[in-house]
């Protein structure tokens, strides 16, 4: 199944947490990472009294279950650190599944496609450069949406 990740840290060495959690990522034996987005540096959305983040977006193949991908992440998130103290808060590293084979999924722990993907141009802008053809949760392609908040892609660094 092709899932898309998005990636975010605003905490010590943003750069590192990215590519020790793709190589953690990678490191799977059920997932394979397609495609990985350019970086982007980017103004904190929806509680602004943090620092910068930088996001990334990656494609992956899983034959994963959406819940165990999840698990996965989550398990790549405690090792490298992350605490969950305040909501939308600073951390070292977030994992979220964006979207999951198309599917419409919703439980208590998980729901997709991810709710405010689509507000959020931290997600939108890495997402449009590796799937344009992907189609949002209003139906309309991520190349024809634009969300908020300012966002400038990095150059590319060579910590794949
Ligand atoms: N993540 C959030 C809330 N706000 N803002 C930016 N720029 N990047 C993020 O990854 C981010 C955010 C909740 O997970
Ligand atoms: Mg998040
Ligand atoms: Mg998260």
């Amino acid at each position: 199944m092709k899932a898309y990740l998005g990636l975010g840290s605003n905490l010590g060495d943003r750069g590192d947490y990215l590519a020790k959690s793709r190589q953690k990522l990678m490191a799977h034996p059920d997932i394979q990472v397609l495609k990985q987005s350019s970086i982007y540096e980017t103004k904190p959305w929806g509680k602004t009294d943090q620092s910068d983040f930088w996001n990334q977006v990656l494609e992956i193949e899983t034959s994963l279950a959406p819940l165990a991908l999840l698990d996965y992440c989550q398990e790549v998130e405690s090792s490298l650190g992350r605490e969950r103290l305040i909501h939308w808060g600073p951390r070292t590293i977030d994992i979220d599944l964006l979207n999951y084979d198309n599917r419409v999924w919703e439980d208590q722990r998980l729901i997709l496609p991810h709710p405010r993907m689509e507000q959020r141009e931290f997600v939108l802008a890495p997402l449009r450069e590796i799937a344009p053809e992907l189609i949002l949760p209003s139906g309309r392609r991520v190349t024809e949406v634009i969300g908020e908040g300012t966002v400038w892609r990095l150059e590319a660094t060579d910590n794949s």
